[in-house]
C-alpha cells in the first residue's frame, strides 16, 4: 500500500467516524410530520379564527415543505391563537427540549408551550421569543416533569399581533438541547467542516 492510499484510507474511516458519531447523538423527534415534509398539516392545528395556516412548498430551511401562518387580527390575549401538537404524554422526572425554526417579516412574538392540555393549561418551561427576518433557531428546555402529564400538547401561542411567520423543522425530544440535531441544513454544514478540517491535516 502506498503512503498515498493509506492516507486516503485512514481519511475515509475519519469521515466515517464523524458521520457515525453524529447519527449516534441524534435525538428521536416526538413529533410526527414536525418538518412538514408529507406536504399537508395532519396532525398539527390551529385555534383562533385569526388564525390561518398553509403549508407551502418553497422557502423552507428543511426539505420542501414549511408551515406558513397568518395572523389577521391581534388576539385580546396573545394565547387566543394557537399552534398544536397534540396526544402526548409528559412522563415525571423526564425534561424535553422543544426546537422550532422560524422567521417572520414582521418579528412577531411567539410563545414556546409544551403544556397540560387541559385546565388549569400548566406549562413546562414556556418563554415568549422574538422572531426576525430570517430563518433562526429557537430552543427552549422544560424543568422535570413533577409529574407524569396527560393530556399534554406542544403550543405555541401566535395571537400577539398581526401579520405572518413561517416555521419548519420542529423538534420535540427528551433531555437538554443537541446543537446542530434539528437542522438538517446545520448536520451538513458541521459534516462539511469536519471534512474540510480533516483534508487540511
Ligand atoms: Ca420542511
Amino acid at each position: 500500500m502506498t503512503k498515498t492510499r493509506f492516507t486516503m484510507l485512514s481519511l475515509l474511516v475519519m469521515f466515517a467516524m464523524v458521520v457515525v458519531g453524529h447519527s449516534h447523538s441524534a435525538p428521536v423527534n416526538l413529533l410526527a410530520n414536525g418538518n412538514f415534509e408529507s406536504g399537508a398539516m395532519a396532525p398539527w392545528s390551529t385555534y383562533g379564527a385569526m388564525i390561518k395556516p398553509e403549508v407551502v412548498s418553497s422557502g423552507a430551511i428543511e426539505g420542501k415543505y414549511c408551515l406558513h401562518v397568518v395572523c389577521d387580527t391581534k388576539g385580546a390575549n396573545f394565547w387566543d391563537g394557537g399552534l398544536q401538537h397534540a396526544g402526548h404524554i409528559f412522563d415525571q422526572g423526564k425534561i424535553y427540549t422543544l426546537v422550532a425554526f422560524l422567521k417572520s417579516p414582521q418579528k412577531l412574538q411567539i410563545n414556546f408551550k409544551p403544556e397540560l392540555a387541559q385546565d388549569p393549561w400548566t406549562g413546562y418551561g414556556d418563554k415568549v421569543m422574538t422572531m426576525t427576518e430570517s430563518w433562526a433557531e429557537y430552543y427552549i428546555t422544560t424543568p422535570p416533569m413533577p409529574n407524569t402529564v396527560n393530556p399534554a400538547t406542544v403550543t405555541f401561542h401566535i395571537a400577539f399581533d398581526v401579520g405572518e411567520f413561517y416555521i419548519d423543522n420542529v423538534q420535540f425530544y427528551e433531555g437538554e438541547y443537541v446543537p446542530g440535531a434539528s437542522s438538517a441544513v446545520q448536520s451538513k454544514d458541521k459534516l462539511a467542516t469536519a471534512w474540510g478540517q480533516i483534508k487540511a491535516k
